[in-house]
């Protein structure tokens, strides 16, 4: 169910630096034609520090694990590429579909190529009322039992963050704030609440992640990298945006799978370019720092080929 191009294959094979990306980011995270630009750039990030970079779809039911720049494109102009969170994925495989996927399914997909780290912007949680509704995106569930370390500027406050973040305890999920003890809430560096611990660099995170895998403690790692400060966004604009989208999303009874699209494409039209240059910087921000810790990763994994020593 999966296709992976010859480079990224070796790649894998011979345990060199290789970083997924999502899709989902493309179709629905930000509008075109800037979301094909940024992904593109991206690679670029990844491509110039030596790093393997396999963006993530479905394609006529194949799970692609490095798609071409003319595919990004498509998945960034159509208007219709369906969102794929896990419980889409057996379908959109059996009737030969096209989907972007989400972070849980690119995790999925990550995982059985073999890929050990994703880059991405803001990941999904537990939503607003989400003690109410139960709209807790599946990203968290995937975070608690699939093996790969999201790196991400942490989750936009459309969500319940605290939630999110007690969620993520108790699976058992190590929060890693990178280079600050704060769990940033995308657009600002500082979302109140405290990540579950402050690693001091890409080797740092490297080390944990092969602690933990020879040590059978499954599940993934979120690392947490703040917005780079010249980027970072007043709170109160935020605020208001989201405020404002939120009830937007009531008003039009927008609905499960399609709240978070909704809420997205609302905050982008409210911040206008402040966000969408906001945005861009942070997502090459957290492509450059999990190409580092895919680099740290590679480097000790070749070591310990030939040593015991951790
Ligand atoms: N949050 C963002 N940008 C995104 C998403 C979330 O700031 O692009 C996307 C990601 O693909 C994430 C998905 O996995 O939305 C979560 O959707 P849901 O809440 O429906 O699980
Ligand atoms: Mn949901």
């Amino acid at each position: 169910m999966i296709r992976l191009s010859e480079k990224i294959a070796e790649a894998i094979r011979l345990k060199k630096p290789v970083v997924a990306l999502e899709s989902t980011i493309i179709s629905h995270g930000m509008p075109y034609p800037d979301n094909v630009k940024t992904a593109l750039q991206v690679e670029k990030v990844l491509t110039d520090l030596g790093v393997i970079a396999a963006t993530i779809g479905i394609i006529d039911g194949v799970g692609v694990i490095g798609m071409s720049a003319e595919e990004i494109e498509l998945f960034g102009k159509q208007k219709n590429i369906q969102k794929v969170s896990r419980r889409d994925l057996p379908i959109v495989y059996a009737n030969h579909q096209w989907g972007a996927t989400t972070v849980a399914t690119t995790m999925i997909l990550a995982k059985q190529a073999g890929i050990d780290v994703f880059a991405t912007g803001g990941i999904g949680g537990v939503h607003r009322s989400g003690h109410e509704t139960f709209d807790i995106s599946a990203d968290l569930q995937e975070l608690a039992m699939t093996d790969i370390t999201v790196v991400c500027a942490g989750a936009k406050s459309i969500l319940d963050i605290g939630l999110t973040l007690e969620y993520l305890e108790t699976h058992g999920v190590p929060v890693l704030g990178f280079q600050t003890k704060q769990f940033p809430a995308f657009f600002v560096q500082d979302s109140g609440f405290q990540a579950s611990h402050e690693v001091k660099d890409a080797e740092e995170v490297a080390r944990i992640m092969v602690v933990k895998k020879e040590e059978g403690l499954r599940g993934g790692t979120l690392v947490a990298v703040p917005i780079p400060a010249i980027h970072a966004m007043k709170k109160q604009t935020m605020d208001r945006a989201i405020k404002q989208a939120i009830k937007d999303c009531e008003i039009e009874k927008v609905i499960g799978a399609n709240i978070t699209p909704f809420l997205l494409k609302r905050v982008n039209e409210l911040t206008g370019g402040e966000s969408l240059a906001s945005n861009i910087a942070l997502i090459e921000n957290n492509a450059r720092v999990a190409g580092l810790i895919a680099i740290q990763l590679s480097n000790l994994r070749n070591k310990n080929t030939h040593s015991k020593v951790r």
